[in-house]
């Protein structure tokens, strides 16, 4: 006859004992902060066909952030409303940069790209349009770019709220297709919170800190 041991014993005693972790509270993951970031640089209008659009973020924390929450969410002036969304994700490092491009845009080595979803013409030339930075999860509008004009109350997919894409004043400067150059926050990450004092027009450097 076998005899029943201590060490038969305890497996069976622990399936039949009350499943005490489901009974404990579930550990959610805190939530993941607003992520302090700006959008730095826009290129929406290149010579010839836009095929060289880019919006340079970066995170101005002093943390890393997760983007997992962010989308980029482009606005058409005539309408208000929201015409493309491009969700960022992954980490960015404090005071890193994030370029959400088509594929020829080159940047250095070791800035983070997201592609942009057409070959060409995925950010619309004004006037006015705009571009957003908003987080899906807080619902907060982290920043904003309306240029070639003021749009003060934007929609977005989904949600009843407007939004203004205008801090202080609009931004007179304009991109164009006659230069290859770019609308950007002239000093680099200057944030004044007034669009015409802060964004000027700039040599494109996507992923590289602006240069007027
Ligand atoms: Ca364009
Ligand atoms: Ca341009
Ligand atoms: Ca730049």
């Amino acid at each position: 006859m076998r005899r029943i041991t201590l060490a038969l014993l305890l497996p069976l005693l622990a399936a039949l004992a009350p499943a005490a972790s489901a009974a404990s509270p579930v550990r959610r993951s805190p939530s993941l902060p607003v992520p302090k970031l700006v959008l730095n640089e826009v290129d929406y209008d290149q010579p010839g066909i836009d095929t060289g659009e880019f919006v340079e973020i970066v995170n101005t924390g002093r943390e890393r952030s997760r983007l997992r929450n962010v989308a980029l969410i482009l606005v058409n002036g005539a309408t208000s409303t929201e015409y493309r969304r491009i969700r960022l994700s992954g980490p960015l490092a404090a005071g890193h940069r994030l370029v959400v491009a088509a594929a020829p845009v080159d940047v250095p080595v070791g800035v983070r790209t997201i592609a942009m979803p057409l070959e060409r013409n995925n950010v619309q030339n004004g006037s006015p349009d705009g571009i957003a930075l908003f987080d899906t999860a807080h619902k907060v509008l982290i920043d904003a770019l309306s240029y070639e004009g003021a749009i003060t109350s934007a929609t977005f997919t989904g949600m009843h709220r407007h939004w203004s894409l205008v801090s202080g004043t609009a931004a007179s400067e304009a991109d164009d297709n006659l230069h290859p150059g770019s609308l950007c926050r002239s000093p680099d990450r200057t944030d004044t919170g007034d669009d015409e004092h802060d964004w000027g027009s700039c040599s494109a450097t996507p992923g590289a800190p602006n240069a007027p």
